[in-house]
Order: structure tokens, then sequence, then C-alpha cells
């Protein structure tokens, strides 16, 4: 497919398309891998990567880059910084080495529909996941079955076919326990809500509120909840799908974010925690930790680094990987003004902005049309995987990404049935082992071929 070795990125976080620089290469077999651009160099070596970031915006280094940031630069203690990395935590193994691996998508759980979300709790020793229409289900560890442990379906905005709103997010508070739930409610706006867990159910009346934000439009709503070793709950919003994407650049508004907050222990809402990269900024809104992304449907640390990697649902043509490297945050991904690489002709760019480019990026044309981000592999199944990231796409293609972001489209034949029925998640058990959750057909398990 020589048309996809036109794809470039945002060379280095400037504003100008750069040519290959950093880009992946698709081919376009159902059973093909990615190659890397002969002549690749990673976004963060790329010129312009040492300009110096505009006001309280970090400094678009790469994953991996050990240049101190400049002056001015938050740079909080992020996820992972207080808890040092594992050292068993396997590396990412080199492209080759994923390169020709064989596996398959097992069907591990069939009962359960509209699945999009779940997490193991080793505390309660079980699953929890979660369905757009508004439940919440208990799991055994083997997922032998499912159990409904709560029903907010009279709340949440009622199931259409094609629609982005409903219950998309889970998260347990590592701190006392509580479960959290980011929903659309039955007037389209965003709440987050935690309740205390009773005997491995959640318990109605300690509901709390911690946070709601109006939504300006229906589609767009992020949706994940992800607690970081400090305290802080990371939550995932789109642009909310009213602006044609412009609220996504408007630091006044939570829209197109990545937010970090620390919930109250004893009360509804929360803290904005000190170190957050705007707080000082007149007219920003505090509880943006990164900004410029569209509909940040998936995000989740990489249990080595501690780096974040933030799966944001593209427009009409590009699906992307953006990276958050541990210990910073600022970074604007450039949504609207950029879809990906492609710059959308918008104009506007404030002078100074930085833009972080995607480490990783493929089009509609090419593969399919929305990411679904993943989770790395920390399993024994498939040894050759193991500290691998894997991603995939809504219509089934999966991705593994490995060492220097190189990314490999692995070999994952559809089922015989047809097809994977809408991917929407990518979740890690206890054993590190790896689950696709789907609108149609339930939980496959990845396993080898
Ligand atoms: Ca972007």
């Amino acid at each position: 497919m020589t048309s996809a070795r036109n794809l470039g990125v945002l060379a280095g976080g400037l504003v100008v398309l750069g040519a290959l620089a950093g880009v992946q290469v698709l081919t376009d077999s159902d059973a093909g891998v990615v190659e890397t651009a002969p002549d690749a160099v990673a976004p963060s070596a790329a010129p312009g990567a040492t300009d110096p970031p505009g006001p309280g915006v970090t400094e678009p280094s790469g994953p991996g880059a050990t240049d101190p940031p400049g002056p001015g630069v938050t740079e909080p203690p992020g996820p992972g910084a207080t808890e040092p990395p594992a050292a068993s935590l396997p590396a990412r193994p080199p492209a080759s080495q994923l390169q020709g691996l064989a596996l398959r998508a097992e069907p591990v759980l069939t009962e359960l529909r509209n699945l999009t979300g779940m997490v193991w709790n080793a505390e309660l020793g079980a699953f929890y996941a979660i369905t757009q229409d508004g439940f919440v289900h208990r799991l055994p560890p083997d997922l032998a079955g499912s159990e409904p442990v709560m029903d907010l379906s009279g709340e949440v905005t009622a199931l259409e076919t094609g629609s982005e709103r409903g219950l998309l997010g889970i998260a347990f508070d590592p701190r006392d326990g509580r479960m959290f739930l980011h929903y659309t409610d039955r007037g389209d706006d965003t709440n987050v809500v935690s309740y205390a867990m009773v005997d491995g159910r959640p318990d109605p009346s300690s509901r709390r509120l911690v946070l709601f934000v109006e939504q300006p439009g229906l589609g767009h709503n992020g949706g994940q909840l992800l607690f970081a070793d400090d305290g802080g709950l990371y939550v995932g919003l789109g642009d909310g799908g009213g602006s044609r994407g412009r609220d996504a650049q408007d630091y006044s508004k939570l829209f197109g974010s990545v937010l970090r907050i620390v919930p109250k222990l004893d009360a509804e809402g929360y803290d904005i925690p000190a170190d957050n990269p705007h707080v000082s900024t007149p007219g920003y809104r505090g509880e943006i930790f990164v900004k410029g992304l569209r509909n940040p449907w998936q995000f989740t640390r990489d249990p080595a680094t501690g780096d974040l990697y933030i799966a944001d649902v593209g427009e009409d043509t590009i699906e992307e990987l953006n990276v958050v490297p541990a210990g910073t945050s600022g970074q604007n991904f450039g949504w609207y003004w950029f879809e990906g690489s492609l710059d959308r002709g918008i104009g506007g760019i404030p002078a100074g902005l930085q833009l972080t480019p995607p480490v990783f990026e493929y089009r509609h044309d090419q593969v399919g049309p929305a990411i679904v981000g993943g989770q790395t592999y920390l399993g024994s199944a498939i040894p050759a995987l193991r500290g691998a990231f894997v991603f995939a796409d809504m219509t089934g293609p999966m991705f593994a990404m490995g060492a220097a972001n190189e990314v490999v489209r692995l070999d994952v034949p559809r089922p015989a049935q047809g097809d994977f029925g809408v991917m929407t998640s990518v979740a890690a058990g206890p054993d590190g082992e790896l689950y696709v959750l789907t609108l149609r057909k339930g939980i496959y398990r990845l396993l080898p071929r």
C-alpha cells in the first residue's frame, strides 16, 4: 500500500507536516504486519523537539526522552512516580518478536451484551464489567458466569444503536475501595459517581456525585476512569460533540481532555491537585491534565513505565494513539486543528502553542473507524507478546506496540461466525492475560493459535 507511505506526523510538535517522521505504515492484509518506514525517526528526535514550550505547556518529549523539561514546565509526580516499576515487569519486546505471532480470540463469555468496560478488583477477587445500558456485573476470575450487582438503566441514557452515550467507565479507588462509574444521564450530561462496596456489591445509599459536566452535544463523551498510585483519578472527556471540536481547545472548558482530580474521601466532589499543569493559569480549568483530544474513549498506564497511553478516536480519517510520559503533563494533542497528522485547515493556532503528535496512527480506509485503547500484555499464555501494548480497532483488527513504539498488526483471524461484534475495550486479568470486550458477542480471550 504505497499510498499509506505518504502519511506524516507533526514533526516533533511543530505545526507542520513532516514527511514520514516517525509514522508507521500499514499493509492492507488482515494478516499483514505493520512495517516501519525505512527512514522513520521517533517524533521526539525530530527537528523542533527542542523548541521552547509555550506558557504552561509541557515540552513534547517522546517516551523515553531524557531531556530535562524547559523553564516553566510543570512536572508533577505523575502516575507511577510514587511507586517505581517492579523490576520483574517485562520491557517492550522488539517488533521483530511480534511479527508472525499466530493468535486467536476465543469466546469466553457470550451472555453479556453492550459491554463497555471491565476491571479486575484484587481486593474483592472478582471482575466488574459494565454495560452501556447501565448495568454493573460481577464475574469470577475464570469468567465462567456473571451476576448483576447494580442497575442504573433508568438513570443512564437509553441505549440506541450507534450511540456513544450510556455507562462508559468503571474504576475502584485504591484508597478506600469505592466503585466509581462514569456515565451520561437521561439529560445526556456527564456524571462521575461513587459507591461504597458492601459484600462485593455497590451500596446505593452510599452514592456520591463526584463530577458533573453539562454536555453541549450528544457524542464524544470519552468515558474512561483510571486511578493512579498518587490518589489521582484520571477522567476522559471528549470534545462533547457540540462545537465541531472547538471546545477541545478551550482551556476554560473541561472538554477534549484527560482530567486529573482527587475525589474527596468523606464528601461529594473532588480537589484539584496543586501540581496539575494549569492550576495557576488564569482562565484555565485546573482539572485539565492534557488537552486537545477528540474522544479519548480509553486510556491506560503502562505498568512498567507509568506512561499514559491515550487512544483518541478520530473523525472521518485517522485514529491515533498518544502518550503522556510519566512525570509530564500539559500536553496538547492537537484536535480540532489536527486529526492525527492531518491538518484540518482550520487555522488560528495560537503562536507558541506546542502540539504533541501521536506516537501511532492509522487511517480509516486502511484499518477501521475507531481505535480501542489497550493494555500491556503481562500474561504467560503468549510469551513472545509479554511487555507489548495491545490495542485494536472497533471492527476487529488488533495491534501490538513493541520497543521504540513500533507497531505490528497481530494475526488474529476473524471468528468463524463472521465478526467480533464491535470491540469496545481491552481488559487485563489478574494473571496478565488479555480480554476483548464487545457490544454484541461478549468477551473474548487472546490466546496463541
Ligand atoms: Ca491528536
